[in-house]
């Protein structure tokens, strides 16, 4: 077996988590037309609750929150009956899962959007990039950029995901601030051009998001809500000029109000863990609450940088994608199984709940071998 702390419980404000894994949050486009999980989410999660906190695929707070097809939804009484069901399983095994409350701001697609109107965004700046829509890959247009009384609405319909969210059974919440999605745009000056307060200095930037946090906050208080930000990736077609100006207030800010945890995508997402000159795990230093790594970490690395205190949690994506008993297998010291990347998104059962856990044969060998 391998002793570390990384297999120790954690106490993430009041839930207490078994190991200090975290099942990342993994967008896999399974969901109904009505953005509604299925049968094969709930297996697919019960699966992976070994994992000490698992986060949900991003999911869409509102219609307009959305910006791929079949991504689930959580503003509807259908989306919060299946996922109570998800919860439940999750629970019953042991575990523990956030939601992670998602808008897309402008990377969506007028075929996604109700109405098939332009999606939103703090400005009328075009991303380039593609939508996944159902009839495939589509170019994104120009946003609609929000007007400023448009705001309270949706910070709105952020509440009210995260009044579900209570209703649904989780044990908490994970803004998504990252990736170039809305709140990210409203950071990051390469969307955002706006001349009013929501716009121009990193204060009036961070105006919006801190807005969401405020009021989810007020929901579910400070002790289960985390946040997800990405601050030199360059993911969606979005970077901003200087981001240790706007992301060192911004974490302090997050600190104050005394959020349970930062998860911090640390250089490029799904790739290069160091592409820029500003390191992103050095806001640690400017958040008083539990810090996440997350990045293409090994578990070599995972324990090494959890021993030394560096980070607290650490996030595996495309590990738990293949390996749902990947805790055991780290623990065991097991060889992981690869993915495949031509299921990671869409279709159905295959490549999402068949992938196998060790058998107990398996574990014996592998527990002897370290012995
Ligand atoms: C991969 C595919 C679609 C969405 C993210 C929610 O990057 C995502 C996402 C990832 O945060």
């Amino acid at each position: 077996m391998v002793a570390s702390k990384l297999f120790e419980p954690y106490d993430l404000g009041p839930n207490r988590l078994s190991n200090r894994v975290v099942m990342a949050p993994l967008t896999r486009s399974r969901a109904s037309d009505e953005q509604v999980p299925k049968d094969i989410h709930v297996e697919y999660y019960r699966q992976r609750a070994g994992a000490g906190l698992i986060i949900t695929e991003a999911t869409n707070i509102s219609p307009e929150g959305r910006g791929y097809a079949f991504t689930p939804g959580i503003f509807s009484d259908e989306q919060v009956e299946a996922w109570k069901k998800v919860t439940d399983a999750v629970h019953a095994e042991g575990g523990k899962m956030f939601l992670q409350l998602w808008h897309v701001g402008r990377i969506s697609h007028p075929d996604l959007q109700p109405g098939g109107t332009l999606p939103v965004a703090p400005s009328a700046v075009k991303p380039e990039m593609k939508a996944f829509t159902k009839d495939g890959f589509k170019d994104i247009p120009a946003p609609r950029a929000l007007d400023r009384d448009e705001l309270p609405r949706v910070v709105a319909d952020y509440v009210k995901a995260a009044k579900n969210c209570k209703a649904a059974g989780f044990d908490g919440v994970e803004i998504h601030s990252a990736n170039g999605y809305l709140l990210d745009q409203f950071l990051r000056d390469g969307a955002n051009k706006r001349t009013d307060d929501y716009g121009g200095s990193v204060e009036n930037r961070m105006r919006f998001p801190l807005e969401v946090v405020d009021a989810v906050v007020d929901v579910w208080g400070a002790d289960r809500v985390g946040i997800r930000i990405s601050p030199v990736s360059p993911a969606n077609d979005l970077a901003d000029s200087d981001p240790e100006k706007v992301f060192v207030p911004y974490v302090e800010e997050l600190s104050k109000r005394g959020l349970a945890y930062l998860h911090v995508i640390e250089g490029a997402t799904r790739g290069d863990r160091d592409p820029h000159g500003f390191k992103a795990w050095s806001l640690r230093d400017h958040f008083k609450g539990a810090y996440m790594g997350n990045n293409s970490y090994t578990p070599e690395l995972a324990i090494e940088r959890v021993e030394k205190g560096e980070i607290d949690l650490v996030c595996f994506g495309r590990d738990f994608i293949s390996n749902p008993d990947l805790v055991e297998r780290m623990k065991l010291g097991a060889p992981l199984a690869e993915w495949d990347e031509k299921t990671f998104y869409g279709g159905g059962a295959e490549g999402y709940v068949d992938y196998p856990a060790l058998s107990e044969e398996e574990k014996a060998r592998y527990a002897a071998k370290a012995a």
